[in-house]
């Protein structure tokens, strides 16, 4: 334990440098002073002292009766609270699809909404299980940060929206700009090298939330904003005339998106990961929501079998029930169902799937085998 809580006050103070490096206006390169925050929670996952990897996240959660899922409150499409006061999105599908495969039972969900600063801080100390709010996958946070990257779910990049009428069409053109952007993020940091690569001189205006940074852009605060191209095309809905405002046709960077958990429980990480591997290989194997109950009645195909549960005991193997994938794709959906429903044609942002297409369609959404 004391092991642990050494390695729990170690994080908190890198995590401190890095908010501390990046949470600046201007200057966020130069070191800043930091405070070494003395945390008394107790770290729910004690994995990494166990030989075999298991942790008590899965214990917790179940003990509990419901997930804890850290979440964007601010971002239509991926993280937000509809008009019924419901959580809805892609990134929160995900979090109902745990929910799914642990308890059969996708309501059992807590939401935190938390912005970008406060994102790693709730994971580490354990406030919430996972954390799936458009989070990019970097070294820095792979390591440093404590962090482990379930598989990515969005494949993305970093953009830029102007108004039309700016006259603004490429990166130079933005020399002496001001330019909109939220802190503790990529974004922040990428703009940064990007403007220095191009020898490009920008003033950043620097806000905590997604409805700080596009507000003060409506009010013409900013001649630009920039965050992930999702985020941008997710944003640009709220805006009062969308049609005024164009994303830019240029990536600054890329930018995986996915679940994150804690590091030092393998078995949560493992169940994690397969969440997400299980609505990729409904996909892949033609089973989503309609369908599962007639396949499965009437499979003979082993790994069908396999994936619904009714062989080969893939599910106990996570410390879950058999019908965990089925209870995914019966109660969730596949991926395409959940990008559908959220991003698809039928909604307001009607985002090409691109690299988020399965394999078989020529993307990069692939599923090692379940068996
Ligand atoms: N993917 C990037 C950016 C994520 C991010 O938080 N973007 C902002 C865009 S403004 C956002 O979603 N803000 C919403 C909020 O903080 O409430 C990262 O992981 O750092």
């Amino acid at each position: 334990m004391t092991k642990r809580v050494f390695y729990l006050l170690g994080v908190l103070v890198v995590l401190g440098m890095l908010l501390a490096a990046c949470g600046s206006t201007g200057q966020s390169n130069q070191p800043q002073a930091v405070k070494t925050v003395v945390v008394t929670v107790q770290a729910p996952a004690k994995g990494g002292e166990s030989p075999s990897g298991f942790g008590e996240t899965l214990k917790t959660v179940k003990d509990r009766g419901y997930l804890i899922c850290g979440v964007n409150a601010q971002l239509p499409g991926f993280g937000y609270v509809d008009d019924q006061g419901n959580y809805k999105g892609f990134d929160v599908d995900f979090c109902h699809a745990v929910a799914a495969a642990i308890f059969g039972d996708p309501s059992k969900v807590e939401f935190r909404p938390l912005t970008a600063k406060e994102r790693f801080t709730a994971l580490q100390t354990g406030e919430i299980d996972v954390l799936i709010r458009n989070t990019t996958w970097t070294l820095t946070r792979d390591t440093e940060l404590g962090a482990n990257f379930a598989p990515t779910t969005f494949y993305d990049g970093q953009g830029i929206m102007v108004r039309k009428d700016s006259g603004i069409t490429k990166l130079e053109d933005l020399e002496g700009a001001k330019i909109c952007v939220a802190t503790g993020t990529t974004t922040e940091l990428n703009l940064a090298d990007q403007m220095a690569a191009h020898n490009i001189d920008y003033t950043p205006v620097v806000f905590e939330t997604a409805d700080q940074v596009f507000g003060a852009y409506e009010e013409g605060r900013c001649d630009a904003v920039t965050t992930d191209k999702s985020g941008l095309v997710s944003r640009r809905v709220t805006l009062k005339n969308p049609d005024d405002h164009v994303i830019l046709d240029i990536t600054l960077s890329k930018e995986p998106l996915g679940p994150v958990v804690r590091q030092g429980d393998d078995q949560w990480f493992d169940i994690i990961k397969w969440v997400v591997f299980a609505t990729f290989t409904g996909e892949e194997m033609g089973i989503n929501s309609k369908n599962v109950d007639q396949i499965k009645a009437s499979t003979n195909n082993p790994n069908v079998k396999k994936f619904l549960g009714l062989e080969g005991e893939m599910g106990q193997k996570l410390g879950l029930s058999d019908d965990w994938a089925y209870n995914i794709i019966k109660m969730v959906g596949n991926y395409a169902e959940i990008y559908d429903r959220n991003l698809g044609p039928g909604t307001p942002f009607n985002l090409p799937r691109g690299l988020n297409a399965s394999w078989k369609d020529g993307g990069l959404l692939y599923a090692p085998p379940i068996r």
